[in-house]
């Protein structure tokens, strides 16, 4: 793998709450209301006004995603996902795919330069990490093959498990 797509990328165990980027993504629901995990750290840190924003954007399809401002976060832009719900079947991974390249199209309409994204559907939604995370930088090192402006993008894992397989799957990368 390209060495110039390679250090765009930067795997970190944190609170994807507490990062100072420009847009962070969320793995809400298809009601972008909130609810737990990930989505309910987002609007707990963001405030009401987030859920206020959220409320006028009419949901959100699996696969897609919207934008909304930040709020009381750090980050000048929230973009909600839905990701899929892991069933076992091949679309599973199209959805999943798509939620990180339409996150992606959406941060550089945005102009966006840098940002975050959790681990999508591997929490409540049972996507099992190992193929998330080949998905996950697959579809993002092809993004960035093909689109230069955006210039960081940081998975940001909760679990010292999931760090190690995103490092892990990142240095087989490099070595390809
Ligand atoms: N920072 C980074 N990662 C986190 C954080 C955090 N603050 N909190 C949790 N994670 P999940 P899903 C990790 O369940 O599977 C919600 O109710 C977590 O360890 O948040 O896409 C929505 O409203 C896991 O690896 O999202 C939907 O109904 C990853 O984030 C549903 O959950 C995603 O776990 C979506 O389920």
């Amino acid at each position: 793998m390209n060495k110039d797509i390679l250090d765009r990328i930067e795997v970190m165990q944190a609170d994807i709450t507490q990062l100072e980027v420009d847009a962070i993504v969320n793995a809400a629901n298809k009601t972008l209301l909130g609810g737990g995990g990930v989505d309910g750290a987002i609007h707990r840190a963001a405030g009401p006004g987030l859920l206020a924003e959220c409320r006028t954007r009419g949901g959100c399809r699996t696969g897609e995603a919207k934008i909304t401002m930040g709020h009381n976060l750090l980050a000048q832009y929230v973009i909600h996902t839905v990701g899929p719900v892991y069933s076992g079947k091949s679309e599973d991974s199209k959805l999943l795919s798509q939620c990180y390249q339409n996150s992606l199209q959406l941060a550089v309409d945005h102009d966006v330069i840098s940002i975050a994204f959790p681990a999508i559907s591997c929490g409540i939604y049972g996507y099992p990490i190992e193929e998330a995370c080949k998905i996950a930088l697959d579809t993002t090192c092809n993004f960035l093959n093909k689109n230069k402006s955006i210039k960081k993008v940081i998975f940001t894992l909760f679990s010292s498990a999931d760090y190690q397989i995103y490092t892990d799957y990142l240095k087989k990368l490099s070595n390809q």
